[in-house]
């Protein structure tokens, strides 16, 4: 196409004369407003692409675990077996890595959310800091410059939004904080799928930069400066850097080991809750008030019968274990299923919130057993499990046949010598090895072998 010929472009209308007077000022240059808009509002020194890249980094090694870890779990709650494992129905293709879940080895899930939650927690002062090193950007004039730049911006709304949704919500569940507007499993799901999006878009364009930016800074020199000797970023066209630094208070060296001792201290009262045992005590940021007592039953509770309705009539000698299979129902008491073969297996409770204990002996009834007694051979199917409570999410749930057929899943009657306590599931309760604590159901009433709930 030929240029337009400015030539042809029809005359201006003159300008309108304004009555006489003062003459009008000129009209000021497009500039921000007084504030946060302007560069020189923002005065740290510190703030630059090499700073907020070395944060970037760790952001992007962090995030790409926490996704990680946060898609396992969610395959170990083997949502694409029944319904009722399900609370994300409209899931459609995000569920397409699904795949299903092993019961080896039997700490995995123990590792996997442990990981996942106590890395989310130490990631906090990073991706503050992160936040922090980039917030004039958020000001930045105008502040819509082009379609790419719009979007661009939308991305980085979407990735920030993103970020701080999961952090709160997964903050939130781990403190027992169900203040939500739906299921927590269902709004950390999706959000993980939103963040990942703009974290993916975010990447491919900034990588680039990042490697630049962290090139021109060795961080061992940093690491050794002191802080009056810190030395200004070159202003460049990131837009991070201030044009009007004022005197630093602190050195890139002071930024880092700040972030850092949060970090570290985030760890420290966070991982005794994964780790279990004695160092539960020094979890201080794991939610306490159900202390779990002394003695075999002395492990961590996550629900207490009388928390979700179990009466006493639900538990007493009245209670019956109906177990269903290949078209027979058979009824059993506990003293007859004590006289089953026992076997015994140590297991962890790990729960989606993070807190592990450390494996307890569990003794019972294999669900392989039991299987057999229902009248299939030696490759049974999975079993619907549900248990005296009435309601509630947690009150019934579905396991695979990989799951059934692990010789060290139970029908538990026994934990470390003693009979179960009625808050860790008497008279009966599911352990099954690398399996979610949610799904190792308490108070066991039905077993339905070959069907899905
Ligand atoms: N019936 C029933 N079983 C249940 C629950 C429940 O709420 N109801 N909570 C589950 C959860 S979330 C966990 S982590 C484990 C915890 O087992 P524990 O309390 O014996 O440590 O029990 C699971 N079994
Ligand atoms: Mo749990």
């Amino acid at each position: 196409m030929e240029p337009s010929n400015h030539e042809d472009e029809p005359p201006r209308p003159a300008a309108p004369r304004g009555p006489a007077g003062p003459p009008p000022s000129p009209p000021s240059p497009a500039g921000p407003p007084p504030g946060p808009a302007r560069p020189e509002f923002w005065r740290s020194p510190l703030r630059g692409p090499w700073l907020t890249s070395v944060f970037g980094l760790i952001l992007l090694v962090g995030g790409t675990v926490l996704f990680v870890t946060g898609l396992l779990s969610y395959a170990a709650y083997n949502p694409d077996l029944a319904p009722g494992n399900d609370q994300t129905p409209g899931k459609g293709w995000l569920g397409f890595y699904l795949f299903p879940w092993p019961t080896s080895p039997y700490w995995l899930y123990r590792l996997t959310q442990g990981i996942h939650v106590t890395l989310g927690v130490v990631l906090i002062p990073v991706l503050l800091a992160k936040l922090w090193s980039v917030i004039p950007k958020l000001f930045s004039w105008p502040p819509l410059r082009s379609p790419s730049q719009a979007l661009e911006r939308l991305s980085l709304l979407l990735l920030v939004g993103g970020a701080l949704f999961e952090f709160v919500t997964g903050v939130l569940n781990i403190q027992l904080h169900y203040i939500f507007p739906g299921s927590f499993y269902t709004l950390h799901f999706y959000g993980a799928w939103v963040f990942i999006g703009a974290f993916l878009v975010h990447i491919a364009f900034r990588i680039p930069v990042m490697a630049r930016a962290l090139r021109s800074r060795r961080l061992r020199t940093e690491l050794r400066t002191p802080v009056s000797r810190t030395e200004r970023e070159p202003l460049d066209d990131t837009g991070l850097v201030t044009p009007h630094p004022a005197p630093p208070t602190m050195s890139r060296r002071g930024a880092l080991g700040l972030v850092g001792a949060g970090s570290l201290g985030l760890l420290l009262v966070m991982a005794g809750q994964s780790i279990g045992g004695s160092l539960r005590r020094t979890a201080l940021l794991a939610p306490h008030g159900q202390e779990p007592g002394h003695g075999p039953n002395g492990f961590q509770i996550n629900k207490t019968a009388a928390s979700v309705g179990i009466r006493a009539r639900d538990v007493g000698p009245d209670w019956r274990l109906v177990v269903r299979g290949d078209g027979r129902s058979r009824t059993w008491t506990r003293a007859q299923l004590l006289a089953l073969p026992q076997h015994t297996a140590a297991l962890p409770i790990a729960c989606v919130e993070g807190w592990s204990t450390e494996d307890q002996q569990w003794t019972g009834v294999r669900l392989a057993d039991l299987a057999a007694l229902a009248g299939f051979g030696p490759r049974p199917p999975g079993v619907f499990v549900e248990s005296a409570q009435r309601s509630g999410a947690f009150r019934s749930t579905q396991l695979r046949d990989n799951q059934v057929r692990d010789a060290r899943s139970l029908l538990a009657l026994r934990v470390n010598g003693a009979d179960l306590s009625l808050d860790h599931g008497y008279p009966a309760r599911i352990i099954v090895p690398a399996n979610p604590g949610v799904h190792n159901t308490k108070w066991v009433t039905r077993l339905t072998f070959g069907a899905t709930g």
